[in-house]
């Protein structure tokens, strides 16, 4: 196996044996296979339309799907890898009819899948390490990874009833753009700016679907401790999943905790009509090995990330749509389509209440409506001086040890500094009390990863506030921590929106080649993190 997709990737440069995140050689060439025939779909339905056909929303849920499944921390079942390689093989075979001829198309259009040893036979010749030159391999999977998380948007927003033909022709097109040996180096940069851009549109898409479904996030105070009543616990990024599971649960005498990225549903106002959504439990995904054997009772997974779970808590965790592990039980229902969350229920009804693993509240829901509300305040505090800058934090949290700069880091930021967040990168410093300038309180929590547009949206704003013409001249610095495909959308997102000076860490990219590290240097001035003494200093002086 050959994967270098995360942050945590083995030594920064690629996982060979196993997965540090758990994913075995066999899962991982099912996963290569699957961006392979992906791509080769991909190429056909691109084809389809060049030639004016209509390509069904089915398969571009097929693409978002396969794309989703790949994604850290999401699928480990071979069996389902499997399944899909050979639907999207067969669903592309079907797609071919509709070309006048097959001429030119790459063997990943052309690929009839087989059973599981003739994919895995394919899946040696097809993954990372296909492309020999360093740059265009770093250029096509960087590519390829933004895609995956712009496919996780695109899901969200599509289950919720939000749908934009053009990001899926995007989506596809560039997926197959990433097979094409003709492109230069320079080509491909240029994608990765488009893709960046297809970023915005994708997470604005998910912003309306969400705050049309459920309403404008606001400021809302979040309990960290139990109740004395059984309870499930949902983790993961589906908001749809949470409103079924809600109201599933409701006068069932359970009661429904968030975990890790699902924190943010309490900011929504639809949800706060349930008594029984409690707060949230516990902390960033990685955490999950203590905190879901303490909750006691039923976990559904509704995304990533999921941890290969202990034998102990196993027969607890539920996964839902593109979520994966041998043996959990997994809900079927595809996208609207009501679940049935009765399993869970029933088995919640069996287990003892939470423990308590903690008390006390946080506050959140400082999204771009909520912000822009106070922003008369917000202004007068930069104008006085009170807030000498915005400090943006977004991304996500992961096991490293040298993630706890980013606590470091926001415990010795300057009292006159304001924290901008979203993603699970919070956790390491949303509960350590950093206090208010004026009232608005030092963290702003805006929500989950994909909310990071609502940190690109309150920047914009300010700048028009402000007069600026360049969204750079700002009072605001960024220290992103990334980790997973998701993150890697949000970058290329704030990018294709003119923001420069992003500081990434802990790492930078494995899959970032030195040329390409090169060129988001000299065009937009990326740089890594040092120690949070230096890097304090050459953020404030
Ligand atoms: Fe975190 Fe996991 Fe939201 Fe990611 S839970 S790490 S970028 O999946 O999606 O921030
Ligand atoms: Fe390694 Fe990350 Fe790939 Fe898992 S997802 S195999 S930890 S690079």
């Amino acid at each position: 196996m050959f994967c270098y997709q995360c942050q945590e990737t083995v030594g920064n440069k690629g996982c060979t044996q196993m997965g540090v995140c758990g994913k075995k050689p066999r899962t991982a060439a099912l996963q290569d296979a699957l961006i392979y025939a992906t791509k080769g779909l991909g190429e056909v339905t691109t084809r389809l339309r060049a030639q004016g056909a209509a390509v069904d929303h089915d398969i571009d849920r097929l693409v978002t799907g396969n794309l989703f499944a790949t994604i850290t921390n999401a699928n480990f079942d071979d069996a389902i890898l499997a399944r899909r390689v050979r639907e999207t093989c067969a669903a592309t075979k079907k797609l071919r009819t509709g070309l006048p001829d097959a001429a030119g198309l790459t063997d990943a259009a052309l690929w009839e899948a087989g059973d599981d040893e003739a994919i895995l036979a394919r899946a040696a010749t097809v993954g990372v390490l296909a492309t020999p030159d360093d740059d265009v391999r770093s250029l096509r999977w960087l590519i390829t990874y933004g895609l995956k998380g712009m496919a996780a948007y695109a899901k969200h927003a599509d289950v919720l009833g939000r749908h934009d033909k053009g990001l899926d022709a995007f989506m596809q097109k560039t997926l197959a753009q990433t097979l094409d040996n003709s492109l230069s180096v320079p080509e491909l940069v240029n994608l990765t700016l488009e893709t960046g851009k297809a970023g915005v549109t994708a997470m604005a898409l998910l912003d309306a679907a969400n705050t049309g479904a459920y309403g404008h996030p606001e400021i809302t105070t979040v309990d960290l401790g139990v109740g004395n009543r059984p309870g499930i616990l949902i983790s993961g990024h589906d908001l749809r999943d949470l409103e079924m599971l809600l109201e599933q649960t409701e006068g069932t005498g359970v009661d429904v905790y968030t975990h890790g990225e699902m924190l943010p549903a309490h900011y929504y106002p639809a949800f706060k009509k349930y008594s029984h959504f409690k707060g949230n439990y516990g902390n960033a995904w990685w955490r999950q090995k203590e905190e879901f054997e303490s909750f006691n009772g039923p976990v559904l997974l509704t995304t990533n990330c999921l941890v290969p779970p202990k034998e102990s808590y196993k027969d607890r965790i539920y996964t839902t749509d593109i979520v994966g592990f041998p043996g959990c039980k997994h809900i079927s229902g595809e996208v609207g389509e009501r679940k049935d969350f009765s399993a869970l229920i029933a088995h919640a009804k069996t287990c003892p209440p939470p423990t308590e693993i903690e008390t006390g509240s946080i506050v959140g829901g400082f999204a771009h409506n909520q912000v822009l509300a106070l922003a008369d305040k917000v202004v007068e505090a930069v104008k006085s001086g009170a807030i000498k800058k915005f400090v943006v934090m977004a991304g996500c949290d992961g096991r490293a040890k040298s993630r706890s700069y980013y606590t470091e880091f926001a415990e010795a930021l300057p009292k006159d500094t304001v924290i901008l967040t979203a993603g699970c990168a919070k956790y390491r410093y949303n509960k350590l009390n950093l206090g208010d300038i004026g009232g608005i309180p030092r963290v702003l929590d805006a929500g989950q990863c994909n909310d990071s547009y609502s940190l690109a949206v309150i920047a914009l704003k300010l700048k028009e506030v402000f007069g600026l013409d360049d969204v750079n001249d700002l009072p605001i610095v960024y220290n992103i921590a990334w980790y997973e495909q998701k993150a890697v959308i949000v970058l290329l997102a704030l990018l294709a929106l003119g923001v420069k000076n992003i500081h990434l860490g802990p790492t930078l990219p494995a899959f970032l080649s030195p040329n390409v590290a090169k060129v988001l240097v000299e065009q937009f001035n990326i740089a890594g993190i040092t120690t949070p003494q230096d890097d304090l200093k050459a953020f404030f002086g």
